[in-house]
């Protein structure tokens, strides 16, 4: 059944953040990122998710301190955090210290594989406190994540389609 717009609903919620730079998906080195669209990757999210019971809320920022308030606005409400902290991930400490203050799932999540890349992407300090890292397989990775949150949140997927 539709849910009216403006509805407040008690499906747990995704916090689904994208750092620094990632709103220029599918406008710049496709050669890297490929060419979907940060609105194809939060599309893509969204239909994972939503047999699973699972809202999403995205974010996407250009600034950390927006990112550590996103965080902080996801403690006690969001279930789960699926990140991709763009460049932020080789050195925000800030981010680090909110994701640790975050009691779900988090999940990070990489287009690329920074560890085939520069020497200096082949450090996270965001790592350290996800629940799981998944690099490299572009749009694939982040279906990966939300079947990992689902099944860390023990969510089962539903058809749709009541019998
Ligand atoms: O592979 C990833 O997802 C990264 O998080 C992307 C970050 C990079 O700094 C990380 O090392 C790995 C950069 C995002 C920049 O995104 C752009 C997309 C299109 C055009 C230009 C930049």
């Amino acid at each position: 059944m539709a849910v009216p717009f403006g509805a407040v609903t008690d499906r747990p919620i995704i916090s689904l953040l994208h750092g620094p730079n990632l709103n220029l998906l599918g406008q710049r080195e496709p050669h890297i990122y490929g060419t979907a669209t940060l609105d194809d990757y939060v599309d893509c999210v969204r239909t994972v998710a939503d047999p699973f019971g699972l809202d999403v809320e995205s974010t996407q920022s250009n600034h950390e301190g927006v990112l550590v308030d996103a965080i902080h606005a996801a403690r006690n409400r969001c279930a789960a955090v699926l990140i991709n902290p763009g460049a932020f991930t080789h050195y925000s400490w800030a981010i680090h210290d909110a994701l640790a203050a975050f009691a779900g799932p988090i999940l990070e999540v990489h287009i690329s594989n920074p560890n085939a890349r520069e020497a200096w992407r082949h450090t996270s300090v965001v790592s350290p406190v996800a629940t799981g890292t998944i690099v490299g397989l572009g749009m694939h990775g982040y279906e990966l994540a939300v079947q990992a949150i689902a099944r860390r949140l023990g969510l089962a997927a539903t058809t749709g389609t009541p019998s």
